[in-house]
């Protein structure tokens, strides 16, 4: 997969990205990653990217000339532009699902309060990583892009995708435990060291079930499994 990012904050994408398995799905030509400084798409002396709100308000909008340039620069008819707001559709694993499906991402950022409006006719989707404000969509962006990269064919091992699939999305994880059996006091459940590995199964269903209810009630359970 291929994926743009158009940003003020190009200096911000450098070392969370550069890490571990995002990294390795970077050298191995899983994913092609490059980040792009919006200014390049300016003409002025000021790089100007910037302008104050027709009808007047606070703060500064995003003009639409250097982004307009931008995306026909960087997009075709294959490409998927996305643009990071808080007014975006809330993003869920099954819009990280969708989005892993195509060649090519054109991420959006955009920084000051807003964008002139004009910049969503180029957009094909609006996506919100959470209701709380950042200064800039540079966090977003690299949040879709771990979630996306993780997705991608031969990023991960056998072992995790599987993993990933077989259980419901709709689910918090059971509690994990691992050596030593006894730590300041505190003992791993017993049925974890039984070797039954029906119980062992029974056990952490159960667990993750009472955990989704009590944390996360708006999460739609399986009413089999608990
Ligand atoms: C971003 C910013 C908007 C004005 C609440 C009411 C009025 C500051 C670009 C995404 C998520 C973001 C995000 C994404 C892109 C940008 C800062 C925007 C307003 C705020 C003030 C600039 C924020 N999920 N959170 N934040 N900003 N709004």
């Amino acid at each position: 997969m291929k994926v743009d990012v158009l940003t003020l904050f190009p200096a911000m994408f450098v070392g969370p990205l550069d890490e571990s398995i995002i990294s390795r799905a970077r050298e191995s030509g899983r994913l092609e990653l490059a980040i792009h400084d919006l200014r390049d798409w300016t003409h002025d002396r000021h790089r100007t990217v910037d302008d104050e709100p027709y009808g007047g308000g606070p703060g500064m909008v995003l003009k639409p000339e250097p982004v307009f340039e931008a995306i026909d620069a960087l997009a075709n008819d294959t490409t998927q532009v996305v643009l990071l707001t808080p007014q975006g559709e809330p993003f869920r694993q099954v819009t990280a699902r969708a989005l892993s499906a195509h060649e090519h991402l054109l991420l959006l950022c955009g920084s000051y309060e807003g964008f002139d409006e004009r910049i969503r006719t180029r957009v094909h989707r609006e996506i919100s990583i959470g209701d709380y404000v950042l200064t800039n969509g540079a966090l977003p962006a690299m949040v879709l892009i771990d979630t996306v990269t993780r997705l991608l064919p031969g990023v991960l091992g056998d072992d995790a995708s599987s993993t990933d699939e077989s259980f419901s999305e709709a689910k918090l994880e059971y509690p994990q435990y691992t050596r030593p059996a006894e730590f300041q006091g505190m003992k791993v459940p017993d049925v974890l060291l039984s070797g039954n590995h029906a119980k062992i199964e029974e056990w952490r269903r159960e667990q993750a079930a009472q955990r989704t209810r009590e944390r996360r009630p708006d999460l739609q359970q399986d009413e089999n499994e608990d």
